[in-house]
């Protein structure tokens, strides 16, 4: 409605990127130009979510609570810890990004957008039909998409099969797979799971976005996964334990893992789903439910208050 776009229009109105902060290996691995400090992490994270729920409100369909809660961790990513070029989406050096649970899509679309990979005014055709911005990541379509997804389960396997191929090339990139708790009632994950500890993927970090709900309800009333530490601990993982709305622990741990030899690391994210709106925090029910105009408009009033 008129009401909407405007808000949204208004609001999205371009402005340079507040810089992309992982730049190439070609750089020398420079860590110089990265941003570490939190409190610049965090006014990022704050428009980012405001971005999201621009974009939900224009789309008027697509997930609220996933997004929200994994706001630090792209941010970490794309701005602390991995190696990317925003102007050079294909660089072969750069890391590989592996999304599985494709419908938490609208904050990958707003980091990336923030970071400079395509217009930030684009954000507002999420959904819409002949967008690049697809309610599921198509790959191809948009700069810094690495895989389609949608069909959860799946992006496990398709990073495994990324990291082998880069040690078989003797490619020194990093590949990152981002997976939802819920994926783990998939047998598929699991069978990657096997894959990459029997290769000993130790080029390959998975970051499990544990915020304990999925579709119908919560995790483990639906289908427990706990002791999920233990699980990938006896598959042969190396398991690394966060909050993962704190940057310090993200970064912390992406780094870590970089250290550790002859077999891949999860970082198990815990992650408050809906994080930074009490509305939406931690209820499953925003797990797929768009907020209407007035409750983005309340919930960007809450955020610009924080
Ligand atoms: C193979 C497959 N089965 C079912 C779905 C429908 N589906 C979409 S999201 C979702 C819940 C998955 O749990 P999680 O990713 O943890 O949800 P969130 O934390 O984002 O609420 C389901 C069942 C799907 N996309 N793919
Ligand atoms: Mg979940």
């Amino acid at each position: 409605m008129a009401v909407e776009k405007t808000m949204a229009n208004h609001d999205m109105e371009s402005r340079k990127p507040a810089g992309n902060s992982g730049l190439p290996d070609s750089a020398q691995n420079s860590t110089k130009e990265r941003c570490k400090d939190p409190a610049k992490l965090a006014s990022l994270a704050r428009e980012v979510r405001k971005d999201i729920l621009r974009m939900l409100v224009e789309a008027k369909s697509g997930h609220t609570a996933g997004p929200l809660g994994m706001v630090e961790v792209f941010t970490a990513l794309y701005y602390a810890c991995i190696n990317h070029d925003p102007k050079n989406p294909q660089w072969d050096g750069r890391d590989r990004v592996i999304l599985s649970n494709g419908h938490i899509c609208p904050v990958h679309y707003a980091v990336l957008a923030e970071a400079g990979y395509f217009p930030r005014e684009e954000l507002l055709t999420l959904r819409k039909l002949g967008s690049r911005l697809q309610g599921h990541p198509h790959r191809g379509a948009l700069p810094g998409i690495e895989n389609s997804s949608g069909p959860l389960g799946q992006g496990l396997a398709q990073a495994c099969g990324v990291a082998l191929a880069a040690r078989l090339d003797k490619k020194q990139f990093r590949t990152i797979a981002l997976l939802s708790d819920g994926e783990h009632d998939e047998g598929s994950t699991w069978e990657a799971v096997m894959f990459a500890a029997k290769y000993k993927l130790d080029n390959l970090v998975a970051i499990v976005d544990r915020n304990f709900i999925q579709i119908d309800g919560d995790t483990e009333t639906i289908m427990p996964l706990e002791p999920f530490a233990d699980k990938y601990r006896a598959f042969g993982w190396n398991v690394i334990e966060i909050d993962g709305n704190d940057f310090t622990q993200i970064i912390s741990a992406y780094e870590k893992a970089r250290t550790v030899k002859g077999k891949p690391t999860v970082i198990i994210a815990k992650i408050i789903p809906g994080k930074g709106v009490k509305m939406f925090e931690n209820n499953y029910k925003w797990h797929g439910k768009t907020p209407s105009a007035d409750e983005a408009k309340a919930a960007i009033a809450e955020i610009d208050s924080k």
